[in-house]
């Protein structure tokens, strides 16, 4: 009985703690609320339709996980600035996947990040060999749909930039082994 109990006030604080701040909650019962929903994992592919993230305009809830899987031939992904296209984020603090490359099929590993805020994630491929970030293989998540900051606007700036840059090394994420590697895009 003791038992049930405790487990039934760990459920309720478990819970409590999982509601967006300002939640009002009232004794010891749940009312009729909004529950934020379970971290789901976003698949996107570099390289589906050519120089491109498919999909490349992804809205995630905090907690969610994004995955970058690789199709051919050599592609990365890089955070950077809305206002810097092409160019690592300034803070050095952004994501790096490293290069990632196939000759058929997907690429060994995956790329993840776990979304933090509600701020727009700006990413590009580093490959300098074509030119993919210039070439629009560019990337959002959570864009600002009320903001000119639009992912139609970062490649349009892309466009206009030199070489990208490329970071020194893998970071701000998991490089881990594809789940799913065979799984046709
Ligand atoms: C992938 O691209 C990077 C950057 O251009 C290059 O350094 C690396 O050698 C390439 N890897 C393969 C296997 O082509
Ligand atoms: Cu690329």
């Amino acid at each position: 009985m003791f038992a049930k109990t405790a487990s039934v006030v760990a459920f309720l604080a478990a819970v409590t703690s999982a509601l967006p701040a300002g939640t009002a909650t009232t004794g010891d019962k749940l009312g009729s609320r909004t529950y934020a929903s379970p971290a789901i994992t976003h698949t996107v592919v570099a390289g589906l339709g050519g120089l491109h993230f498919d999909p490349d305009n992804v809205v995630a809830q905090i907690g969610d996980i994004i995955e970058w899987h690789y199709l051919p031939a050599n592609h990365s992904v890089v955070q950077s600035s809305f206002g810097e296209p092409c160019k690592p984020l300034n803070t050095g603090n952004g994501f790096f996947s490293g290069f990632q490359p196939t000759t058929s099929g997907q690429a060994p590993d995956v790329f993840q990040i776990v979304v933090q805020d509600t701020n727009p994630i700006w990413y590009y491929c580093a490959q300098t060999k074509g030119n993919h970030c210039q070439a629009g293989m560019a990337g959002v998540i959570n864009q600002n749909f009320n903001s000119p900051n639009t992912l139609a606007a970062y490649k349009a700036n892309a466009a206009l930039t030199g070489v990208s840059e490329i970071p020194p090394y893998i970071q701000g994420g998991d490089l881990t082994a594809n789940p799913n590697p065979n799984g046709g895009f």
